[in-house]
This record gives structure tokens, sequence and C-alpha cells, in this order.
């Protein structure tokens, strides 16, 4: 069952396009650098402001409450890739397994390849920021971030971390690796939140 969650970002924007976007149905990679090798038993570690800092194992993490959704993808070079399958773990299902502190604001999330990125909490805990191992009913390709990553489609896609190994909960607001080199940190595409 897939489940289309793109109403749940309607509140950002009535156009499902956002403004200075054009649609493309290829699906260019974009990274800072090189495509980094993971395990192919990965783990995330979660750590800071949760009630017990704990080591997922892919098979733990895959175990949680995984679903399919339908969603949207939005470069801020100014392409957006509507229909997106991908299967993964939705964020507040995490938040749930790991239980979060009452002082915890943001989420800082880091990537193999040494890219980290942050949401505030309050923005993160949404069901469509999903953990994706499966896009389009295959395993998610490296160059797109496989073996995991995050999509973020009710921000520009550099807030979703490819590669992820780790999921920092913070108290205070640290910027990230695009967002300390100019990039917007709130990224909301609908007000074309670009740079900061
Ligand atoms: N770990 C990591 N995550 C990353 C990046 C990166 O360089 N490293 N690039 C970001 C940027 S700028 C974008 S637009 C998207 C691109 O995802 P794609 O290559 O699957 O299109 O990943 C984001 N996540
Ligand atoms: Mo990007």
């Amino acid at each position: 069952m897939t489940t289309d969650v793109t109403g749940l970002y309607e509140e950002f924007g009535d156009e499902r396009l956002p403004p200075g976007q054009r649609k493309t149905e290829s699906f260019p990679v974009l990274s800072k650098g090189n495509t980094p090798k993971v395990d192919d038993d990965w783990t995330v570690t979660v750590s800071g402001a949760v009630e017990e800092e704990r080591e997922f194992s892919a098979a733990e993490f895959m175990d949680l409450a995984p679903e399919t959704q339908t969603q949207d993808f939005h470069c801020v070079t100014g392409w957006s890739k509507f229909d997106c399958e991908f299967t993964g773990l939705p964020f507040p299902e995490l938040v749930d397994a790991v239980g979060v502190d009452d002082d915890a604001e943001h989420v800082m999330f880091h990537a193999h390849d040494g890219y980290t990125t942050d949401l505030t909490l309050a923005e993160c805990d949404r069901r469509e920021v999903l953990f994706t191992w499966e896009f389009d009913g295959e395993p998610l390709p490296a160059d797109h971030g496989g073996p995991l990553r995050v999509v973020t489609p009710h921000k520009y896609a550099y807030k979703g971390a490819k590669w992820v190994k780790g999921v920092e909960f913070l108290t205070e607001a640290e910027l990230g690796y695009w967002e300390k080199r100019g990039y917007s940190d709130s990224a909301n595409p609908w007000n074309e939140e670009r740079y900061s």
C-alpha cells in the first residue's frame, strides 16, 4: 500500500510546483563530493536530548514501522520531481521509539560524507519526513543516498541527508553544511527561501 502524503505539506503553498521551479522526469544526483562507501550492515545512532542514546542495526531500524509514500522532491537549484515513491520510516516513529527529551528543539542529521543538516524538531517531526531505503520499489541507489537517506518534501532537498548515520537531538540550533555556506536555514520552497 502506498500513501500519498503530498497533501500533508499543502499548508505551505497552494501550487504543487513551488515558484521558480520546473518539473523534471529525471532524477539528477547532487552531492558535495563523492559517494561514500557504506557497509551493508549499516547502523543509525540516535544521540543528544533523548531518554536513552541508541544505535539501531539496519534490521532493527527497518523493522520499526515502515511505510511507502508518494511525495515530491524540490531541489534548490530549480528542479522538482513529482510522485517519488519512497519506502522508509516516518520521523515521528523514530521519536516514539527513542523518547525525546522535553527540551529538544532541533534535529541535526549526520552523514557518512561529513554532510550535516539541521531542522527544528517541529518541522522535522512530520510523517512526510522519511528515512528511506527504497525508491520506486528498488533499493535506494548509492548516488541518491543509499542505503539510508532522509527526504523532506516540505523543504528544499538539501534538508534531507543522504547516507545518514546519525540523528542528534539538540536543545539549540546549529547550522548544517550548506546552511553555513549561505543556503537558507528555513528552506521553504513556497517562499523561495533559497539563500540566507
Ligand atoms: N550526505 C549528503 N546529503 C545530501 C547532500 C550531500 O552532498 N551529502 N546533498 C544535498 C543536496 S544539495 C541535495 S539537492 C540532495 C540531492 O539528492 P539527490 O542526489 O538524490 O538528487 O541531497 C542533499 N543531501
Ligand atoms: Mo541541492
